[in-house]
């Protein structure tokens, strides 16, 4: 059966996954406060105030069990699930008259579309789901997630960071559909930076049965079960985009970027429009996933390596727990250099043995004080090209300084003083009940 968001709420509606909001919540900061305080429960708003002609999803990713659900996987597995979608495309499927033309609108009119304000200081209402889809003809497809910033009627501001659609439109396609309101396994293909002519349409369609149809006014491949699609083109008009609040959890500064302009506004009926909730779990799970799998990858070729976490005190974005079987006294040290090979952001990486939970900071944190001897373990990388987020570094340059610890036990030195001590397990309920 094909893959679609409607189809995924509804099981998850069965399962007793899913929140429902009945009462109308507003697009002014009351829809992502309940998202924040309901994390990780996905939750459906049946009514918002401003737009009652759309329902809205958010949190559909924000818990890894249900997004390994939706494509079929276990969250232990998702890594190895997107190396392998990556290594084996999909083909994709197309078909005629699909449901996301249900409702055309020749003369659009963005404001009619549920933008939220998510931050004090966010400069306009955003749309944050929106995931614009670009051809080139030497490259193919490119899908990549862009925060849309509402300017008028017929015009929104990306931001476009300097990766692949950045080139495309250099190279002259400024031809685009923006998709919001998808399903888990594009959602997660649209998340992942590989090598630029990887199409992770056909990237979606091996993670799912995600089918595609042409859009009207371009011709353009748009997942055909998608709630809502803008067709539009990118102009040469650059206009102020941001502040706005990203992953981290601080503004992004505001910078000069394009206007796409509009010209038709295709859905389905009924729409369900789509947030994904700034510095969210969900956020962190699909800016962080595809990082994990490359940077697992990665350090698998220099030793073995066990799991890769993005911490979610980092954003899910800045800093590695690396956990792997060390055999050679410079294992830990590759895996960090590999790390860093595996995520240009990456700021600082922690390197750990097998005995170490990695979802557990404080765990983590004992391995930095009982393993580590900083003169020895830690590797300072001075002047490096990292994430254009963080606001300690050079925003524009993007430099700052790396680091990396290795806090696995050294092999020079008798194991049994770095384990930890075990006190053996009683039942204690047999202690705290009368008998
Ligand atoms: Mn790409």
């Amino acid at each position: 059966m094909e893959a679609s968001l409607r189809a995924l709420l509804n099981k998850l509606e069965n399962e007793g996954k899913i929140i429902t909001v009945e009462k109308p919540a507003s697009v002014k900061f009351e829809i992502p406060s309940i998202l924040k305080k309901l994390e990780p429960k996905p939750v459906i708003f049946e009514k918002i105030a401003e737009h009652p002609d759309f329902k809205l999803v958010g949190n559909l990713c924000a818990d890894r069990s249900i997004l390994a659900e939706a494509i079929n996987t276990s969250p232990q597995e998702l890594k190895t699930k997107i190396i392998q979608a990556l290594e084996n495309p999909g083909e994709k499927k197309i078909i005629e008259d699909p449901p996301c033309q249900e409702v055309v609108i020749d003369e659009p009119d963005l404001t009619r579309l549920p933008f939220i304000w998510t931050g004090l200081r966010d400069r306009a209402p955003y749309t944050t789901a929106s995931i614009i889809i670009a051809y080139d003809k030497e490259y193919g497809y490119n899908a990549s997630y862009h925060r849309l910033m509402l300017l008028d009627k017929n015009k929104v501001v990306p931001r476009i960071v300097p990766r692949h659609l950045y080139k495309y439109i250099e190279r002259g396609c400024r031809e685009v559909a923006i998709t919001i309101g998808n399903h888990p396994a594009f959602m997660l293909a649209a998340s992942i930076t590989s090598r630029i002519e990887v199409d992770e349409l056909s990237v979606a369609s091996s993670l799912s049965e995600i089918r595609y149809a042409r859009t009207l006014t371009n011709n353009l491949l748009v997942p055909a079960e998608c709630e809502v699609v803008l067709e539009g083109y990118v102009t040469d008009e650059y206009v102020d985009e941001g502040p706005f609040l990203d992953i981290l959890g601080t503004y992004d500064i505001v910078r000069k970027e394009r206007v796409i302009e509009i010209r038709c506004i295709t859905m389905r009926k009924n729409p369900i429009f789509q947030y994904i909730l700034p510095a969210g779990y969900e956020h962190k799970n699909l800016m962080g996933l595809p990082r994990e799998a490359t940077i697992f990858y990665e350090v698998s070729r220099v030793c073995e390596c066990l799991d890769v976490r993005l911490t979610p005190g980092s954003g899910g974005w800045l800093n590695a727990i690396v956990k792997i079987r060390k055999k050679n006294e410079e294992d830990g040290r590759k895996a960090i250099e590999a790390a860093f090979k595996g995520h240009e952001s990456l700021k600082y990486v922690v390197v750990v043995d097998e005995d170490i939970d990695i979802d557990n900071p404080e765990e983590v944190e004992w391995a930095i004080s009982t393993r580590t001897q900083l003169d020895r373990d830690l590797i300072i990388k001075p002047s490096e090209k990292g994430s254009s987020l963080d606001p300690s570094a050079d925003q524009i340059t993007r430099l700052t300084c790396k680091a990396g610890i290795d806090a696995t036990i050294p092999t020079i030195i008798e194991k049994e003083r770095f384990q930890k001590a075990i006190i053996p397990k009683v039942d204690v309920e047999r202690f705290l009940k009368d008998v």
